[in-house]
């Protein structure tokens, strides 16, 4: 079978034509950004803005989206509806670690407004050959050349992910650079919502009949998508509300919520799912077991912490867990556990510290820390569970060293010693640990 490209696609497939500007440059062009912003790109409709996307740290990528024009194809799939569409807004794809000089060049050019991320969690650590690095090689080279501005648009599950960049872009910038970024480059925030699992080879043969052609770089997800943007744009930007988007003055309530609400749930739920047993998210928000402890840190814990913030937090909570339980989307249990050592500051964290002040103690999010223990407690002793983290070699240890709770309270890159000194935190996670424990299956 053929590839997906210009040459096997129909009029009715193709939205654009041949010559649409590269304006946006997107580092880290994996699953979750060609289902999301490039998604709200291509609907935004007008086919001014091309995207570069960018592959960080796999050349697969490039590898599936190049010989395919840059065409892909998105199958939406919910409990009862399906659909597969192509997306045809990404213009050229650049490989960062081999051609860095094709990226630095891509950042300078003033054709290019916005440059977007998802880098995950990980890729805020700076470091040598980083995401963060290259941009920051890439805005020097701008400054020399053009100087024109620029808006540099974070989609990471981060609270504040625009200051966050913004602050760390400022830190590892030569003081000339420091102040010229400050007059001309804008960093909004943005929270960003849409599941999209792994994809299987079982998902790229559906797609392939359907399209009459092999889509090797095909997305996978679920209907529902959310899209809310600080409005500071530093030169222009695509009318993503025409798809949607919310542009906003202040994204942190709804970043907020998010995080606490859906991401946290998720992690609470991909921990004591993957402990029991649960291949896939969707079977682990149906375990009536699991649900509950869900729903009770939405309720009892996250909400009272959202109070303030003025946004619905029951129903969008509820919303939440039908869409977790989309049997049409295998969302493995594994895949949401990676990475725990980031996520759980984000997710559960906040929710723990803000009850802590209010001199409350919330029993679910400290359960999620809790399953999150029980789980890296079982990664070393059982083969059939990963623990991919980036801290992965000082959590694996800890555990070893003695006391579950204890040793890993004490890693600095999770807790901080506000947590590790409050007694209560301690003593309810020691009790937590032997209930996480015994959802082992
Ligand atoms: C998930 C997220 O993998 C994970 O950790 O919690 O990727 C989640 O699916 C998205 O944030 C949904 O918008």
């Amino acid at each position: 079978m053929k590839r997906l490209s210009s040459e096997t696609l129909t009029g009715a497939q193709r939205s654009f034509g041949p010559d649409v500007p590269v304006q946006i440059v997107h580092l880290g062009i994996g699953a979750f950004h060609r289902a999301h912003q490039a998604v709200y790109t291509q609907q935004a409709g007008a086919g001014e803005w091309g995207i570069c996307g960018v592959t960080q740290r796999s050349a697969t990528v490039a590898e599936q989206l190049r010989p395919q024009d840059g065409l892909y194809s998105v199958l939406t799939r919910g409990a009862d509806e399906q659909r597969l569409d192509v997306v045809d807004v990404v213009r050229d794809v650049v490989d960062g670690s081999a051609e860095p000089e094709r990226l630095t060049a891509r950042l300078a050019d003033p054709e290019v407004k916005v440059v977007t991320l998802t880098i995950t969690e990980k890729g805020y650590r700076l470091g040598p050959g980083g995401a963060l690095d290259r941009l920051i090689a890439g805005l020097a080279a701008r400054q020399a050349g053009s100087g024109a501005p620029l808006s540099v648009l974070s989609c990471d599950n981060l609270n504040g992910n625009g200051e966050v960049l913004r602050d760390l872009v400022l830190a590892h910038s030569p003081g000339d650079l420091a102040d010229w970024v400050l007059r001309n480059v804008s960093f909004p925030s943005s929270m960003v919502d849409r599941i999209v699992p792994a994809t299987t080879d079982a998902d790229r043969e559906q797609a392939a009949a359907q399209l009459g052609a092999h889509d090797a770089a095909l997305v996978v997800a679920e209907p529902f998508r959310q899209w809310v943007i600080q409005d500071d744009f530093a030169a222009g930007r695509p009318a993503w509300e025409n798809a949607g988007a919310e542009i906003v003055a202040d994204v942190a309530p709804y970043e907020r919520r998010k995080l606490r609400v859906l991401n946290g749930a998720h992690s609470l739920l991909a921990y004591l799912g993957a402990l029991a047993g649960h291949q896939t998210i969707a079977q682990a928000a149906s375990d009536e077991v699991l649900a509950q402890a869900a729903w009770r840190l939405i309720e009892q814990d996250v909400a009272p912490t959202l109070a303030e913030d003025g946004l619905e937090v029951l129903g969008y909570g509820k919303v939440v867990l039908d869409r977790f339980r989309n049997p049409a989307l295998p969302h493995r249990t594994t895949q949401v556990a990676m990475d725990g050592s980031l996520k759980l500051g984000p997710r559960l964290l906040g929710t723990i510290r803000d009850a802590r002040a209010s001199g409350r103690l919330p029993e679910s999010a400290l359960l999620g820390v809790a399953a999150w223990m029980a789980y890296v407690e079982a990664t070393t002793t059982d083969g059939d569970l990963p623990l991919d983290d980036p801290h992965a070699d000082v959590l694996s240890s800890a555990v070893k060293s003695g006391d579950v709770v204890d040793s890993l309270l004490a890693v600095d890159q999770v807790f901080g010693p506000d947590l590790r000194e409050d007694t209560a935190v301690r003593s309810a996670l020691t009790d937590l640990l032997p209930l996480a424990r015994s959802f082992r299956r």
